[in-house]
């Protein structure tokens, strides 16, 4: 399973290696979005209502400095996955779980 903590490490690489970008990654900025539940865009490829996790298509999420990616989410609520099937559109908000490590806390179906 992917995990945005490799994605971040190979985001801090790249952009250090290009410019001195890198004093920004730490700003004080930073800390006010750990607790924030962050906004994202996707379509859902595959429920697992067992396992309480779902493979989202999501869209750029700037917000975390993270590009467009297909990968597993898991949820805060497994109820949040009843009535989903594969190529729903949802709006979704992120809550931080641990360094690098995004639940999805809520969802909603989009058009
Ligand atoms: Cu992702």
């Amino acid at each position: 399973m992917k995990t945005h903590t490799m994605m971040a490490a190979l985001l801090l690489l790249l952009s250090s290696s290009f410019s001195l970008t890198s004093t920004a990654l730490a700003s004080p900025a930073q800390s006010t979005e750990k607790s924030a539940v962050v906004q994202a865009r996707g379509i859902v490829n595959d429920v697992n209502l067992e396992a309480g996790n779902l493979n989202i298509d999501h869209e750029a999420i700037p917000a975390l400095r993270w590009p467009q990616m297909t990968m597993d989410f898991e949820v805060t609520d497994k109820s949040l996955l009843n009535g989903l099937q594969p190529g729903q559109k949802i709006v979704f908000g992120l809550v931080k779980a641990s360094p690098g490590v995004y639940l999805i806390s809520h969802i909603k179906k989009a058009k």
